[in-house]
């Protein structure tokens, strides 16, 4: 692994096999060096995203689908005990106070796609990202309407304290919030399964302090999520407004399609949107990639943007050095 480009940063036992040491992912200079078409292959947003990585292999690895995987390993981190309040119901409230969830899940063969926005009150968006899939005609629910379904498909609803929100949202604002990992309130999951068909999924609280109602990138398919089954697939975490502008994980499925790896996919993906973009660089984005070959990816404006892969063998976390400064991208 190119250590001076892509950072080990922590790799606590997958306790599938006992081994820390991540896979060498390709180092974004078309020197691929890690084995590609180790399968399965899981990537995932952020630190928090080890452990919904890990929950997901083992799904698979017990013979459950890779929509489960997505699913399950989504559950970890929208669960709100696991310590980083950015995801799910412990999440970001919204500038009233409300955590409003985006979420939505994408499987590969069939492209089929379903999506909840400004849900309140479910445990589990990506859950209710999933049914809409697959009991429903449609692709996307949005509040109210989402939340009703949501409990007519018996998925637990939890009674939150919105005064409560308040006064955090309230205790939050008057902090900086400098781009960093416990900031961020996405996780963009993606598998590649033993049997090559692809799946993923996002879910979110969204940017805090947000405007009641406000839809951000990760609800929204070929932004936040998009999967290709004959390519590959790609998530966004960071400011949505600066993905949802440039459909950007579609934009990095169709430059891997012209043969980019995950990696370059990422990166080009970033400079031709901070090419049109006023605000150049400081856009606060950052993507996860992988490829049907086995290979994944990412990159990101926030210095040291970090994603966490697993494969069956190792699972941890890599560290990406950034191609802008650490910005609030706003
Ligand atoms: C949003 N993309 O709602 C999400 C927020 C996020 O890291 O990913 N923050 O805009």
């Amino acid at each position: 692994m190119n250590m001076s480009r892509r950072k080990f940063v922590g790799g606590a036992a997958a306790g599938l096999l006992g081994v820390n040491v991540l896979p060498a992912a390709e180092d974004g200079q078309s020197k691929p060096n890690m084995t590609p078409g180790e399968m399965p292959l899981i990537i995932s947003t952020w630190p928090f995203g080890k452990a919904a990585n890990d929950e997901a292999l083992k799904v698979l690895l017990a013979g459950g689908s890779r929509l489960d995987a997505v699913e399950q390993g989504i559950w970890i981190t929208e669960t709100d005990d696991q310590g980083q309040h950015s995801v799910g119901l412990g999440g970001r409230p919204n500038a009233a106070g409300v955590v409003q969830l985006d979420s939505c899940i994408m499987d590969g063969p069939g492209h089929r796609a379903g999506s909840v926005a400004a849900l309140e009150g479910i445990r589990h968006p990506i859950s209710a990202a999933r049914r809409v899939m697959e009991k429903t005609k449609h692709v996307m629910l949005v509040g109210e309407g989402a939340r009703l379904f949501a409990l007519e498909e018996g998925l637990e609803s939890v009674e939150v304290d919105s005064h409560q929100l308040y006064e955090k949202w309230q205790k939050q604002r008057l902090k900086p919030s400098p781009a960093r990992a416990e900031n961020h309130d996405t996780i963009a999951l993606l598998v590649l399964a033993a049997d090559g068909n692809i799946a993923g999924g996002c879910s979110t609280s969204g940017l805090a302090g947000k405007l009641p109602g406000r839809v951000g990138d990760s609800p929204i398919i070929g932004s936040g999520l998009y999967v290709d089954n004959e390519v590959g697939a790609a998530g966004a975490t960071g400011v949505g407004e600066n993905v949802m502008r440039y459909c950007g994980s579609f934009l990095i499925v169709e430059l891997m399609r012209q043969g980019l790896s995950p990696t370059e996919a990422c990166q080009e993906a970033i400079r031709r949107i901070a090419r049109m973009d006023p605000k150049g660089l400081d856009l606060s984005i950052n993507f996860i990639a992988l490829d049907k070959h086995g290979r994944c990816g990412a990159a990101g404006t926030d210095k040291n943007f970090q994603y966490a892969v697993a494969t069956r063998s190792r699972s941890g976390v890599l560290e990406n050095p950034g191609l802008g400064k650490a910005g609030s991208g706003k």
